[in-house]
């Protein structure tokens, strides 16, 4: 099988969960949205977007979709299948739509746009992503205050998506050391190696770096 990627967040997520379960992949940098690779990709992934798994049968793109193949295929419980699994789904589901995209707004506005010279940052869209991103931390804090992972006593496939964009944050400079809870889970995660470095020993070129 062979796992598509490229530096930015969902591909790294992706890449991450593979080296964390020790999945049997190789890794292939892509850039599907570049002119000369769309017509390649475009049967593995119409939205000409990374991760894309290519396994037998037809390739799976998602990243947390890969991420269910893969713990499958690796019989781990790092997606769980047990009862907590709709208690993952709900993190998973949850943060996706509060802590993720509010960290994804603000990291678009201070980091994407400005690597890729797509425009300048939009400062009442990052005043927008940081209200989001205050709501949502504020109900992480309560929940982290009281256990290590979002979901029992080990970290699970939640504790990685919901992080997504945290090794970003040089770019997007989220408030993370105002949440101590958060901020000790979040340096939880820091010291799995697959986490905190996900890209070793792979080739791939380094993101455009931030004009100013
Ligand atoms: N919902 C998709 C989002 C995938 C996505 O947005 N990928 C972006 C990077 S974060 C991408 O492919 N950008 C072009 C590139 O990195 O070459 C997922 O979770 O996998």
């Amino acid at each position: 099988m062979k796992l598509y990627f490229s530096r930015n967040p969902n591909p790294r997520l992706a890449v991450a969960v593979a080296r964390h379960l020790r999945s049997d992949v190789t890794f292939e940098y892509a850039s599907p949205q570049s002119s000369s690779e769309k017509a390649r990709f475009r049967p593995l992934n119409p939205n000409l977007l990374v991760p894309i798994l290519e396994r037998p049968g037809r390739a799976l793109w998602e990243a947390d979709a890969i991420a269910c193949y893969l713990s499958r295929q690796a019989g781990s419980n790092f997606w769980r299948t047990d009862d907590d699994e709709p208690e993952m789904i709900r993190w998973i589901s949850w943060g996706k739509e509060n802590f993720v995209r509010a960290a994804d707004i603000v990291h678009w506005e201070r980091g994407t746009k400005l690597r890729y010279g797509i425009g300048a940052c939009d400062e009442a869209m990052v005043e927008e992503g940081m209200r989001a991103f205050r709501d949502a931390a504020r109900l992480l804090e309560a929940e982290l205050s009281g256990r290590a992972w979002l979901v029992g006593d080990a970290v699970s496939y939640a504790d990685f998506r919901m992080a997504t964009f945290l090794p970003y944050n040089d770019a997007a400079r989220l408030p993370i050391a105002d949440y101590p809870a958060l901020k000790r889970w979040a340096e939880q995660l820091e010291g799995i190696n697959a986490w905190r470095d996900p890209f070793e020993g792979l080739t791939a070129p380094a993101l455009p770096p931030i004009p100013g």
